[in-house]
């Protein structure tokens, strides 16, 4: 079986996130998503999610591409997941192309496109206009 893992926050999640997942999850068989909590997101990634942990990770567990959901708590939790998960594909938008490189040593690392025109910020930029 293969395995691929995918990390993000999913807040208030749209089809940019799901074209990702989508994608991520057709380069194996079973798709992890390590879903940051909301202690990382405020304390480490400077993030303000709208949706708790629990909501955002009840939306992804609704779609069809995600299989496991497991907690994001830190930065350096990358290598463990590969190895403790037994992962053969990480996967991430190519926002943070290189950034993960370093796992290229445990497992293949795909940094996927984009999709344009779609942010948590633009909804929120948006929606306030
Ligand atoms: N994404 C995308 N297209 C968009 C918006 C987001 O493909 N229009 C992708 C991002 O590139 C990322 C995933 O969707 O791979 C989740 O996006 P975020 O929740 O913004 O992820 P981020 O906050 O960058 O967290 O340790 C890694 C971090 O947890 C990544």
């Amino acid at each position: 079986m293969k395995k691929v893992i995918t990390y993000g926050t999913f807040d208030l999640l749209h089809y940019g996130h799901v074209r990702l997942l989508k994608r991520a999850k057709e380069l194996g068989d079973y798709l992890i998503v390590a879903l940051s909590t909301d202690e990382f997101n405020e304390l480490k990634k400077h993030k303000e999610a709208y949706n708790s942990y629990n909501e955002r990770k009840y939306i992804l567990e609704a779609i069809k591409y995600v299989d496991e959901v497991i907690p994001e708590n830190d930065w350096n939790q990358k290598i463990t997941d590969v190895q403790k998960y037994n992962i053969d594909t990480f996967v991430m938008g190519d926002d943070w192309k290189g950034k993960f490189d370093f796992l290229k040593e445990y497992c293949n690392v795909v940094y996927l496109p984009r999709t344009p025109g779609i942010s948590t910020t633009k909804i929120k930029h948006d929606l306030h206009n």
